[in-house]
């Protein structure tokens, strides 16, 4: 026996990837139903590779009541609206947007770093899925808090366009190909021109001159990782379709070397160390596209602090990410609460 499992904004990238990875990690499902926006109604999307045709329900009409899981990947204003009913109605939401992210009564989960955290669903029945950013960060330095204790985080990272959905990805090819036949180059979705260029401006900009992806890098860390953690980001927005980098300089209350951090690198869970120092000895953005780790290369001792490493990250941001994370929420739930069969 299985689950009743719902999709909600299930045509958009990261609802899409939910599927392809339920479908590929064959997650017990009896139903699955796709739901999305009324103008989506009716469309009909592939249950992952299974050849299986999902007809999407409209949001507005759709009864939770019944199914045990929804992932929500429809952004903060429809799990606004419709995460709290879902929940009420006795199914368990695992959400993608930021707005629970930092309820002290919705657990924020990343499987590999804090699944304890996971038992404290039910004051809600919403757990949150972490920012893609924040997400490949802290699977990373997980292993090398334990190892050597952190202390600073000085992230810059080089996110893809695929953050920013479909639009995001669109608006990075058509722009390219203006250039290449000599038409206008329009923006809409980003505020400058990002074929051909980078952007340092993620989300909305707060107050003190960060913006909110930095932010929410700094928060989401201290939640899911440890509170004592001081993280400082720049996210930036680069012309690479899917899969996030960020270069990470790392403080340790301990001494470890580089040598050290590799070994323990090696055998953490969802990490894949690849890291010859030499030519292409390193993992890019398009070598991840597809896959569920986040991989470690450039592992350094920073001679400008005491006890102090750089590493390159780079993941999937659809994946690890947004898509696999919550997938992965899903299973622990079921192992630890949600038992069938
Ligand atoms: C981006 N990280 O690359 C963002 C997308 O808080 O879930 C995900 C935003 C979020 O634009």
């Amino acid at each position: 026996m299985g689950y009743r499992v719902v999709v909600v904004g299930a045509t958009g990238n990261v609802g899409r990837e939910m599927l392809n990875v339920l479908a590929e990690r064959e997650f017990p499902c009896d139903e699955i139903a796709a739901v999305a926006s009324p103008r989506s109604t009716g469309v009909e999307i592939e249950f992952g590779e299974t050849g299986k045709m999902l007809k999407c329900h409209n949001i507005e009409h759709f009864d939770f009541t019944g199914w045990d899981i929804a992932l929500f990947a429809a952004g903060s204003g429809p799990a606004k609206e419709y995460a709290p009913k879902a929940a009420a109605a006795g199914c368990v939401v695992i959400d993608n947007s930021s707005l629970y992210r930092m309820d002290p009564d919705v657990p924020l989960i990343v499987p590999e770093v804090n699944p304890d955290a996971i038992d404290g669903y039910a004051k809600r029945n919403i757990i949150a899925n972490p920012n893609c950013s924040t997400a490949q960060m802290v699977v990373a330095l997980k292993p090398l808090h334990d190892a050597a204790r952190i202390t600073r985080v000085v992230v810059s990272t080089y996110q893809s366009v695929s953050g920013a959905g479909k639009p995001g990805m669109d608006e990075l090819f058509e722009q390219s190909r203006a250039i290449f036949v000599g038409d206008e180059v329009e923006t809409r979705k980003f505020t400058k021109q990002i074929a051909f260029n980078v952007i340092p401006h993620i989300d909305v900009f707060l107050d003190d001159g960060f913006t909110k992806e930095e932010w929410k890098m700094v928060v989401e860390t201290k939640k899911i990782l440890d509170p004592k953690i001081k993280v400082v980001a720049t996210c930036v927005r680069v012309p690479v379709f899917v899969g996030h980098s960020e270069a990470i300089n790392i403080e340790f209350a301990d001494e470890i070397s580089a040598k050290e951090a590799q070994d323990v690198l090696r055998e953490a869970p969802g990490v894949m160390l690849i890291d010859k120092r030499e030519d292409g000895g390193y993992v890019t953005p398009i070598e991840c596209v597809g896959d569920g780790a986040t991989y470690v290369s450039r592992v350094r001792e920073d001679p400008t602090v005491e006890n102090g490493l750089v590493i390159w990250c780079v993941s999937d941001n659809l994946r690890k990410g947004a898509a696999l994370n919550a997938v992965q929420i899903a299973e622990l739930l079921g192992r630890r609460h949600l038992k069938k069969g």
